[in-house]
């Protein structure tokens, strides 16, 4: 048999922070409310968790860099709603809030989750915060647990 390193899914005794923009409030606040709910219910304590709003997801890498020299967390999730207009801003900023947590994230000391949302229609934001495709700031704070674990193992 191999040898298998991954991360567990208990949040016990860690911190976590939540980063999630504003825009597209009705959908950003439900994965808010997804990643929360996660993290409490896979042991993560209340008081444990900070959330740290910024307007929109361009800002997302600004801020959680900020948060991760700031905050002593032992992981970041991002969470943003991004939907496509008719102009291509969608495309710049979907770049630059992935390239920016993804480069934290990997330069960086701490496990950065991406839960950023990239829809073409607002049903697709509809389906993705909380109903037929799930939420996916559950989905995102699950993967910084697991991470949170996975590097404490590493070590
Ligand atoms: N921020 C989002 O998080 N999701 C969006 O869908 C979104 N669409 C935008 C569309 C336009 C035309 C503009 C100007 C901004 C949009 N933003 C969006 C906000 C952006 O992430 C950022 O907060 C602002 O550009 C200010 O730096």
């Amino acid at each position: 048999m191999p040898k298998v390193i991954e991360g567990h899914l208990n949040a016990e005794g860690r911190r976590f922070a939540i980063v999630a923009a504003r825009f597209n409030s009705i959908f950003a606040d439900q994965l808010v409310g997804g990643a929360v709910d996660s993290l409490v219910r896979h042991g993560a304590n209340d008081d444990d968790i900070t959330v740290v709003r910024c307007p929109g997801s361009f800002e997302l890498p600004q801020v959680a860099a900020r948060v991760a020299d700031s905050l002593a967390v032992d992981a970041i999730i991002c969470l943003g709603v991004l939907i496509r207009g008719a102009t291509p801003h969608f495309d710049y900023i979907a770049a630059e809030a992935a390239k920016g947590i993804g480069a934290l994230g990997t330069e960086g000391d701490i496990p950065v989750a991406f839960g950023v949302i990239t829809c073409d229609t607002l049903e697709q934001a509809i389906e993705r915060s909380g109903s037929k495709a799930g939420n996916k700031g559950c989905e995102a704070a699950l993967a910084a647990i697991e991470m949170v674990n996975l590097y404490h193992d590493l070590h």
